[in-house]
């Protein structure tokens, strides 16, 4: 029987049948957990029952998506979710403060697992135009072709006011596909999903603690079945490190950048306000030359932290 796994307990696993519709609980079956080998949520899976009833999980089908990190000592990926169609980050617009800096690392990780995401801005019920301008975030996402929605997840009802896509618009995106949401603690990852799913489900959330900071209320991942689509509530993300990237590649992960650095005179030219000759401080004034250099600040910066370790000690690309 073929099933979609929607939660691990690291040695059993939650699967849903897809012929019965139904969730059963059923253990990996002889090599499949040996190793490197994980069962992930969202993996595609065959389970079979045997006479006493109990369900096993025999085989995985190959994943067309993976979510993971590479873990440089080990020197191998850590695979934390399966069959992704569609990244869903998720950003506060009011509490936890939202920071471009970590808009930024999503972006690059969305670009490195090669799955496509929008941005979310929640909890713009109690958003301040002083607190940072949403329009210039929205604008500067555009230009990657990423398109952000604005939403409370609290108030169903909220009356669009700033961007132009609405919560009716996302629900559009998310059909027929796999969407994790991805985010700081306290974000409301769970309570979109929740809301998302007209009462039909109800996940655990937690309000966010006196410094502003979530409580890291959802432990473990799991995916919610809509009939029309999928969606994975994920834990809030505690690092952002992406000291496992490699110098090399770095570039190609900023999309909107690897073709621009070419048009500077010399190719290793480090684009600063002085440099000669380069691309970007010669672009014409105005708000455009400020959404491309935001971009560009967030390449060098996190450039910085990617070289600050040798590629050479770093875990060699894997397939
Ligand atoms: N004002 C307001 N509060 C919201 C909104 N969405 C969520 N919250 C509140 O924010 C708090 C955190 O929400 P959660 O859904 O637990 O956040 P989470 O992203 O799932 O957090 P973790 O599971 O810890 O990663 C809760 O108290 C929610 O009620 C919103 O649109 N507006
Ligand atoms: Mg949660
Ligand atoms: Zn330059």
């Amino acid at each position: 029987m073929r099933a979609t796994v929607f939660k691990s307990h690291q040695r059993t696993f939650d699967c849903y049948l897809e012929g019965q519709k139904k969730i059963v609980q059923a253990t990996a079956k002889g090599n499949l957990l040996k190793g490197d080998d994980t069962i992930v949520v969202g993996d595609d899976v065959e389970v079979s029952q045997e006479a006493n009833e109990e369900f096993f999980i025999t085989s995985v089908h190959e994943r067309r998506s993976v979510i993971f990190r590479q873990i440089q000592r080990e020197n191998r990926k850590k695979i934390t979710a399966a069959n992704v169609d569609l990244l869903v980050v998720l950003m506060s617009a009011s509490k936890p403060k939202y920071k471009r800096g970590m808009l930024d690392r999503f972006l690059l990780r969305a670009a490195e697992w090669e799955i496509p995401a929008v941005v979310v801005f929640n909890k713009m019920d109690s958003y301040k135009e002083k607190d940072f301008d949403i329009k210039f975030e929205s604008d500067r996402l555009s230009n990657l072709g990423v398109k952000c929605f604005e939403i409370s997840a609290k108030d169903s009802g909220h009356e669009l006011k700033y961007l132009s896509n609405s919560r009716d618009d996302l629900l559009e995106v998310l059909r027929e596909k796999n969407s994790i949401f991805l985010g700081q603690s306290g974000v409301g990852k769970s309570t979109l999903i929740s809301s998302l799913s007209g009462g039909e489900v109800d996940l655990k959330t937690k309000q966010i603690g006196k410094a502003g900071k979530g409580m890291h209320t959802t432990t473990w991942s799991e995916m919610i079945d809509l009939g029309d689509f999928k969606m994975i509530d994920s834990p809030g993300i505690r690092s952002f490190s992406i000291e496992d990237l490699l110098e090399e590649d770095f570039k190609f992960l900023f999309p909107d950048l690897v073709d621009l650095f070419p048009k500077c005179e010399f190719f290793d030219c480090t684009h600063e306000a002085d440099s000669k000759g380069c691309y970007f401080s010669d672009l014409e004034e105005g708000r455009e030359k400020k959404l491309i250099l935001s971009r560009l600040e967030a390449y060098k910066k996190l450039l910085d932290e990617v070289s600050a370790t040798p590629d050479w000690k770093k875990a060699s690309p894997q397939k």
